[in-house]
């Protein structure tokens, strides 16, 4: 066990922090510590919150750590290319700080950046989460601008998505097209003090299929439990495997609504264990992150061989002056490597022997 994961684990916040950022660097050693970490995860309860910028996010998701704290449960918060600060001067703008919303240091806050490459970030955010995991924060929340794939890969690494429609925003249009309704687990329409709240509910009902009966919510306010209190479109489909998105409204500024949001994620949670759900969602993520290493392994080990052959460049030239071709290339690329795996297999019976 390393220094610094051995320090993440006995609970040292500056710990964490370099963790984060070795693991958002991909310094030297973050695959170990990543690694040694792991057995440490799967406690914490993962949430993504996105919507477009200004929707309310990072108000939103102020209020949620101040309220799971009042809770008693520990807080981690990362903010993936944040464009504006938190309220109450909590957080961001510099990259480690520790959050202080509730005078202690549980809601550990941390941003990240979304450069670096092909599925980097949401692999980068995922072993950051994993990071907060192993420390022991009881949940973890994800916050991105629902802006395209790789917003919608990041929070897909939520357990939990919670989509932020604001009233009359025009935006429930642009989620059908962005790919987001489908993603969506809880749809939050913050700003309910607003006109036009009703009529937003109204079309994500419509939307997702539950109908256009009026049937008032106020924010935060819990109504008779018939509905699950206070929200709309709760709960099981009529085939009692799926899920029906909730919608709840909240006002995020005055923490209006919070409660039964939080309440609306316990039980999808709930929901996804009882499905079995969750433990198929967890053997996709885990797939998808084997598969996404070893892709980008073995990037790198041909980005090294083209270079050593003398680089695309070369290769491409030789390519246009007819010398050569794109296949007899890319042959001479992988098949020593493919050659140096047949050669370190055990030596099996004859079969199938794809490269
Ligand atoms: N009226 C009203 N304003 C709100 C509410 N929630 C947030 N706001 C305001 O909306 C603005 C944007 O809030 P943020 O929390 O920064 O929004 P965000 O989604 O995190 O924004 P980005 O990080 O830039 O994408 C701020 O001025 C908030 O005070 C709400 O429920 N009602
Ligand atoms: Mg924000």
């Amino acid at each position: 066990m390393s220094d610094l994961g051995e320090r993440l684990l006995a609970g040292d916040h500056r710990a964490l922090a370099r963790a984060i950022t070795t693991i958002e660097n991909r310094s030297p050693g973050y695959r170990d510590l990543v690694s040694e970490l792991y057995e440490h995860t799967g406690d914490a309860t993962v949430i993504g919150i996105t919507g477009s910028p200004g929707s309310g996010k990072s108000t939103l998701v102020d209020k949620l750590a101040v309220t799971y704290r009042e809770r008693g449960q520990t807080v981690g918060v990362i903010a993936v290319d944040p464009s504006s600060p938190y309220t109450g001067g909590a957080v961001l703008g510099d990259r480690v700080r520790m959050a202080s919303n509730v005078g202690d240091m549980d809601v550990f806050v941390r941003s990240m950046s979304a450069r670096g490459s092909l599925g980097g970030l949401s692999t980068a955010t995922a072993d950051a989460v994993k990071a907060l995991d192993a420390f022991g924060k009881d949940v973890v929340i994800i916050e991105t601008v629902g802006a395209g794939q790789n917003e919608i890969d990041v929070v897909g690494t939520a357990d939990t998505v919670a989509v932020l429609v604001p009233p009359d925003s025009g935006d429930s249009v642009q989620l059908l097209k962005a790919g987001i309704l489908e993603i969506a687990d809880v749809f939050v329409v913050n700003k309910a003090d607003k006109d036009g709240a009703d009529r937003t509910v109204q079309e994500l009902r419509q939307m997702i299929g539950v109908g256009g009966d009026t049937a008032g919510v106020t924010a935060g306010h819990h109504g008779p439990r018939a509905d699950a209190g206070g929200r709309f479109g709760d709960g099981r489909a009529d085939d009692d495997e799926g899920w029906t998105p909730s919608i709840v409204e909240t006002v995020a500024t005055r923490g209006e609504g919070v409660e039964a949001l939080i309440e609306a994620f316990g039980d999808h949670r709930e929901h996804l264990v009882a499905t079995g759900e969750a433990d198929e969602r967890a053997r996709t993520r885990y797939a998808e992150e084997i598969r996404t290493l070893v892709r980008e392994d073995v990037g790198e080990l041909l980005e090294r061989e083209i270079e050593r052959q003398g680089g695309i460049d070369a290769m491409a030239a030789a390519v246009r002056e007819r010398e050569t071709d794109p296949y007899t290339l890319a042959d001479r690329v992988v098949e020593p490597i493919a050659d140096c795996l047949a050669e370190r297999r055990e030596p099996d019976p004859p079969a199938d022997d794809a490269a």
